[in-house]
Formats: C-alpha cells, structure tokens, sequence
C-alpha cells in the first residue's frame, strides 16, 4: 500500500467521521462552542452539588440536578454550599455574564458550571444531562456515570424559544400540561405559549365569571375526523382549569425556568364565551359553543360598553393570576359582518369618527393594551393586529408566513416568527399522508422547521426586533397527548436549534445525526415520537 493510498485513505476515514455525532457530547440544540477533551469524569453517589456562588432563584436547578440520577443511583445527589472542591458539580452564578449564557466545563475531578443567571445554570445542567447515558432519564440502575472531558460556551441566539399549545379544540389535563414543560425544558425553550379560550372551549377559571367554564367549558357533541358534519353523539366536558390548577403549573414551570405566556383571544374566536353571556355579541344569540373548526362570523361586541367590561374583568384575574409581563390578546381571524349590522357598533365608530369597522377592532386593541399596560403588562398578538396602527409596544406574533413579522420588524414592532409555513405543528410532517394520523393539512417536515432563518429579509437592526421564534400545536384533529407528542417530536428540536444556535453553526446533516441520538432519549423518556421521521428526512 503506497504512502498516498493511505493518506487518502485517512482522509476518507476522518471526513466519514466528522459528519458522526460524538456519542458522549450529543447536545440539542447545538451549543456554540463545543472543544472535546480526553477522559471523563465519574459522577457517583457521592457527587455533591456544590454552590459556590448561588442565586435566589437556583433552588430549582439544583433539585433538578440531583434528583436526575434519583432513580438510577437509589438516591439524590446532597446539595451543599462551600468552596470549588472534587467529585463536585460546581456552580456559580455570575451576574457580570450575559444573563442566559453559559461555562460548561467537565474534567476528570469535577464539572464546573458558571452561568450569568440560575436560569443559564439550567440550561449547562440540560447539556449535562444530554451527556448522560439515556439510561438515566428511565432510572437505569448504575453505580456511576461517565461524563465525557468537554468545555462548552453557549448562550441562545433568541431569547423568546416557544411553543404554543392549544387546550381549546382538545383538552389535556395538568399532568400532561407538565409532560409538555419537561419537553420544552429538555430543548432549552424558555416559553409556553398556552392557549386558553376559542371557539370550542373555555379553558381558564375566571372567579367573576363562574359561568364561562360552566357552560363555555363543554361542546354538546364531539365531531368526528373531518370537518364531515358528523358527531359521534357523546359530549365533549366540561375540561377547564382551576386558579388552583393553573397556579400549580405556573410554578412548575417557572422551576424550570420557563415562562407561561396565556392567550384570552379577542374580539373573535368568542363562540364559547358568547354561549355563557350571549349579550356580549351584536345579536344577542343565541349561541352555541362550536362544535366543528374553523373561522365563524359571530364574535363579540365592541360597541357594547358591556364587552370591554367583560375583557377587563378576565384580564384583571388573568394578569394577576400570571407573573410574567406579558398577555396574548388573540386578535386573529376576526370577521367584521356583524359590526356592519349592529347598531351599537356603528354608533361606536359615528362617535370615534372611524371610517371602517377594521378602525373598530384596531380601537378594541389599543384599549385593551392601554388597560393592561396599567397593570405593567404588554400584550402581544397575532399579525392581523398590524392591519390597523397598532402601538410600537405591541409585539407582533407571525403567523400568516413570515410577511407579518417581516412589517413589523420594519415599523419598529418586538416580533415573534411563528409562520405556518415553517413552524405549524398541526401540519403534516410526512408527504405519506395516508401512513399519518389525519390532521388538518399543510406540509412542514423536520427539514422545513429547520431551514427556517428567522432574520432573514431583514438588515441586522431590523433583525434586532425579532425577539422569538415558535411553534403552534393547534389541537383541532390532536385529541390524545400521546397524538401530541407525536406531532411536537422531533420537530421541536428542530425548532429548539433555530431559536438557539447561530444561523452559521446550523448543518442540517450534523443536526439529523444528533436527533437521531436524540430520540433515544425520548424513547428513554416515554415521549411518544415521529420514528420513521428522521429516516425518510435527508
Ligand atoms: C389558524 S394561527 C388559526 C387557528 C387554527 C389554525 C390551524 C391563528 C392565529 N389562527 O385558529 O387552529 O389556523 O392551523
């Protein structure tokens, strides 16, 4: 064998080798650097976490951390304050770093991890775990784990990583509200965008209005698959949840750093509030809470002072109930028909001297932020609230494709790039539509998630404006969590690398290799997931 032969030989060897994930550093999403060292420490029972330098908030972190490796060790790892010591995960909170950015380092005698909030301690703990053998995630009895020797810096790209989940169309209970937490945590998403009221269901106690979850709770009959007109008889309800219950997920959510941002859509998607208080519509009803999908001409009333009373009620509950600054308003798919019709209405718009009835629900807009604003809240909305001159502090939601977002980032508005061509989880994620379980249409695969670069169109200040990314799982065709985590995973990884990783670390290759690994610990976890997905995807 000639020298040359072997040379091109190794060539061959290593560039096979570099598009392999490493097995021990197979991290989602990609962090930003990542320098893998020989050796690998030994986390045993005896491995304490040790603060060196804490923070109010890093309690949780750490109960995450040792309890980790509960099950697989038969006990929790102790949490001790004291000075950088051995078999020691070493944590530090230093505020003079970038609040979510990160130090990870792993060497033979301990992991130190060094974070610029308890939040950022989170995520380094989230890179460690994905270091672990999957065994840990289903309490894989082990007497020690080994860590790969690695150092890692990492800080997000976005700092707003979410996903939305509908609880109107279908209802999943508190415990799977929480198994949908821990998903978001694992990927390092920083946001649960929880959507609360539509058409079909009125999901959040309101103590003022006891009769929303009473009667806007529950559907008469439950539709089959399509949108065929056929019902299979039983009812659907009453599915709500209590102060009591949403207070509970608020703080699992928050001990994992995450914010839950709730949705009380406005003047449209109404049918299952204006099926409570049919005097809060321009006819006066009756209604019913809808039974089938789709967009529907009866919405509330803006011209009744009556209505604006009623917002403001559920958002005086709802902005006290939840900590974190901002309230989705809806705003989306709000035909006007009826505002034509309504006296009310009309007499509303003669009075503000509005030339269309989109000046009207543009003036329901600026009232409900103006209201909320204070209560030291900002609202935040679907793209149509950009049809009328919403307000620069408004942040924009955009969903009609990229175009929105596009707008507003322009006019100066904070955007969040959630276009359904990209990041529609209710979408088909298989062109072998026949092999999927039925769902509303569309086509958005792994790859398309991925290929999604949500600054592009922008100059690097507009860019600046796009605070997130996200994606919906709308639940019209999802009736079981197990169908949901179907349609979240592995999409969501996707959609976790886009919201973290610089556009020019991406590879969508390299990124394939480590989802593959990456679904091991799903299947570790029990997290029901597209398999066939990353096979067919290229
Ligand atoms: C549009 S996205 C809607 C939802 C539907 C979804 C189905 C948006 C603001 N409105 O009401 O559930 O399409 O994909």
């Amino acid at each position: 064998i000639s020298f040359v032969s072997i040379v091109v030989l190794c060539i061959i060897l290593l560039g096979g080798c570099a598009s392999e994930p490493n097995q021990e550093v197979n991290i989602i999403p990609q962090p930003q650097q990542v320098t893998v060292a020989d050796g690998g420490f030994y986390l045993s029972p005896k491995t304490v976490i040790n603060v060196v330098k804490g923070a109010d908030d890093l309690q949780p972190a750490c109960t995450f951390m040792s309890t980790l490796v509960e099950k697989s060790f038969g006990k929790a790892l102790t949490v001790a304050n004291g000075e950088t010591k051995k078999n020691a995960i070493n944590i530090f909170v230093d505020p003079s770093m970038k609040a979510d950015a990160y130090d990870l380092t792993v060497e033979k005698n301990a992991v130190n991890m060094k974070g610029g909030s308890s939040k950022a301690v989170f995520y380094a703990m989230q890179s460690l775990r994905q270091m672990m053998p999957v065994g840990v995630e289903k309490g894989e009895k082990m007497d020690r784990i080994r860590i790969q020797n690695v150092q890692i810096q990492d800080e997000p790209r976005l700092g707003y990583r979410g996903t939305m989940l509908d609880v109107c169309r279908h209802f999943f209970t508190v415990d799977e509200v929480k198994t949908f937490i821990d998903m978001l945590a694992l990927h390092k998403l920083s946001v649960f965008h929880w959507h609360l009221t539509d058409d079909q269901g009125w999901r959040i106690e309101i103590k003022k209005y006891p009769e929303l979850t009473q009667i806007g709770s529950q559907r008469k009959q439950t539709v089959i698959g399509k949108n065929t007109g056929k019902y299979d008889g039983t009812p659907y309800g009453p599915y709500f949840f209590t102060q009591e219950e949403i207070k509970e997920v608020i703080q699992y959510a928050a001990d994992r750093y995450i914010t839950i941002i709730p949705e009380i859509e406005l003047p449209g998607h109404a049918l299952a509030a204006l099926a409570t208080y049919p005097e809060l519509g321009c006819t006066g009803g009756p209604y019913e809470v809808c039974q089938m999908w789709g967009v529907f001409p009866e919405v509330f009333c803006p011209g009744n002072e009556k209505t604006f009373e009623f917002w403001e009620g559920v958002l005086d509950e709802v902005a006290e109930l939840f900590p974190g600054e901002i309230i989705h308003i809806g705003g989306d798919e709000c035909p006007r028909d009826a505002w034509k019709k309504c006296k009310k209405c009309q007499a509303r718009m003669k009075q503000e001297k509005m030339k269309d009835e989109g000046e009207l629900q543009n003036y329901t807009v600026h009232r409900i932020e103006a209201y909320l604003k204070e209560k030291g809240k900002r609202i935040l909305g679907w793209d149509e609230i950009l049809e009328g001159d919403v307000s620069k502090t408004a942040i924009v939601m955009s969903w009609r494709g990229k175009t929105g977002g596009i707008k507003g980032a322009k006019r100066g508005n904070e955007v969040v790039m959630v276009p359904n061509d990209y990041a529609y989880f209710d979408y088909y994620q298989s062109k072998d539509v026949d092999k999927e379980p039925f769902s509303i249409g569309g086509f958005v695969d792994v790859a398309k998630v991925y290929s999604l670069n949500p600054t592009e169109g922008l100059t690097a200040e507009e860019g600046k404006k796009i605070i997130g990314v996200q994606a919906n799982l709308w639940a019209e065709y999802i009736t079981t969590f197990s169908h949901a985590q179907y349609m979240l995973l592995p999409r969501m990884a996707a959609l976790a690398e886009v919201a973290w990783t610089p556009q020019e670390a991406r590879e969508y290759s390299n990124f394939l290799n480590r989802a593959k690994l990456l679904t091991q610990r799903y299947e570790a976890l029990g997290y029901n997931f597209a398999k066939h997905i990353l096979q067919e995807s290229k």
